[in-house]
């Protein structure tokens, strides 16, 4: 288990427990709490660690064993494997570099068989398509065609007959020994685990669905599910959540739009990372938006900033450093005000490749769902024009599209949202 933090709803976990039956051997599940990841600070493993301690106890309920290894996953899973004679690993799937480079370096160990499950996606990644796709136009009838093969209900997860006799996780110790930065504190406004998920879900489709499609667009609204922290950490199934707007009574048009974020945008990005080696950096966007943005290399900034100074939300601009505060203070930017803050970096960075690098570093470390494919994209969305098209050409940005906060003034009350991340 490492995306796929949950317990229900989780195709790697109900996989392995069938291979458990079919085999009659025993489950163990295991979590490798690797020393670092990305540089996530505390607000990350704060988060991440409540939801595993509810795994924790929803395994113990169903008679599996959880285990927390700390150290290296390639050093402590081919040693746990070993230690326990297991007949087969199972994991779950992500595309992410880190993710992968473990998985190899376990296989290489590995005398048994590892299989992988994409946990995280409805339409496995690799199915859904098996090539970098050029945007949303392209990959959405792929996905379509097999949405119905995949979006189907989950079954149970059997308890084992017997209840594991190894002693419990000591969360207390695990916590003590974290020496995860302390200076990005957790939240306060977004419980983690699995149940504050499922609450999140249940309030999102009562009170906001209706109306999603255009209220979606304003931060001042508070229109949009906040699920995409525990999508993140894999608290929640994106397959339950979808199947539960679908039943809703929220207007078509909302139910469409939402899903069309959940399904094929989050899986646009999947794709992107799957199949764009360099999905993490400059050198990913495609080539076209190389050239525009190198011709315009240098056309004077008007206004120029170091890493420190976007941190610091030090900018000229209210409207960015109020983005910025969001993203400090709650550990996420409102989805339309996230292109507006990345295009604003490029705009104000020495360099297309340095605000590339800024972008994420500021993400990665603030944004509790951060370090995940749908950042990445994001960002090479916003700054490289990934999966998107050429716009009119202008200084700095060439042809990538540009965004200012007179357009954001033409959609919501920037005023009010400046007003409500003022320090
Ligand atoms: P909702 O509007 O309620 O959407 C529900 C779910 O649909 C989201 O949780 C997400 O899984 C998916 N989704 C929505 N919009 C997108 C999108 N544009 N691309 C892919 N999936 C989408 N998303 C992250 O999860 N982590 C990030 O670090 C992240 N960084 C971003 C950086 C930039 C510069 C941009 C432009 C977008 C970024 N996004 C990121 C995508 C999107 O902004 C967030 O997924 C969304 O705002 C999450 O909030 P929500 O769950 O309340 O959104
Ligand atoms: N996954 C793990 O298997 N071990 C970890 O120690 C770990 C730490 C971690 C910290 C922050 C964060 O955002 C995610 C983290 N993950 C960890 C889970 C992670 O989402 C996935 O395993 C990878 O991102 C692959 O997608």
């Amino acid at each position: 288990m490492s995306r796929d933090q949950r317990v229900r709803q989780n195709w790697a976990l109900l996989f392995a427990r069938h291979k458990a039956a079919v085999m009659q051997q025993p489950l163990v599940v295991v979590f490798t709490l690797a020393p670092s990841f990305l540089g996530a600070p505390l607000r990350h493993y704060d988060f991440m660690l409540n939801g595993l301690q509810e795994v924790d106890a929803d395994l113990r309920g169903l008679n599996i064993l959880f285990m927390l290894l700390q150290n290296e996953p390639t050093e402590a899973l081919p040693r746990f494997a070993a230690t326990m004679k297991a007949g087969l690993v199972v994991t779950d799937y992500s595309p992410l570099h880190i993710s992968r480079r473990w998985k190899n370096a376990i296989a290489e160990q590995l005398t048994i068989p590892l299989y992988e499950v994409d946990a995280h996606n409805i339409v496995p990644c690799w199915m859904a398509s098996q090539k970098l796709e050029y945007s949303a136009r392209t990959i959405r009838p792929k996905i379509n065609a097999l949405l119905g093969n995949f979006l189907t209900p989950f079954p149970e997860l059997e308890p084992l007959p017997m209840p594991p006799q190894e002693p419990l996780v000591e969360w207390k110790s695990i916590r003590q020994k974290l020496h995860a930065d302390p200076s990005v504190p957790p939240v306060n406004w977004l419980l983690p685990g699995k149940k504050a998920a499922a609450d999140c879900l249940n309030s999102f489709v009562q009170h906001k669905l209706s109306g999603y499609a255009v209220q979606r667009n304003d931060p001042n609204a508070d229109a949009i599910s906040n699920l995409s922290p525990y999508l993140h950490f894999g608290q929640i199934s994106a397959q339950f959540i979808a199947t539960k707007v679908m039943e809703s009574y929220a207007p078509e048009e909302d139910r469409k739009a939402f899903l069309e974020e959940l399904i094929v945008r989050r899986e646009l990005s999947e794709n992107y990372c799957a199949y764009n080696e360099h999905y993490d950096s400059y050198e990913g966007i495609p080539n076209w938006a190389k050239e525009t943005l190198a011709k315009h290399s240098s056309d004077k900034r008007e206004y120029l900033y170091t890493v420190e100074e976007f941190e610091r939300s030090a900018t000229h601009e209210p409207l960015w450093n109020a983005a910025q505060r969001e993203l400090v203070q709650s550990g996420k930017i409102h989805g339309y005000m996230r292109m507006y803050w990345a295009k604003k970096i490029l705009e104000w960075s020495r360099t297309p490749m340095e605000a590339f690098d800024i972008a994420i570093a500021l993400n990665d470390r603030y944004a509790l769902d951060g370090r995940d494919p749908n950042g990445y994209t994001g960002i090479a969305w916003s700054i490289g024009g990934v999966h998107d098209r050429p716009w009119f050409e202008r200084a700095v940005y060439g042809k990538i599209r540009y965004m200012n906060a007179n357009g954001c003034a033409r959609k919501f009350d920037v005023n009010r949202y400046v007003a409500q991340w003022q320090h």
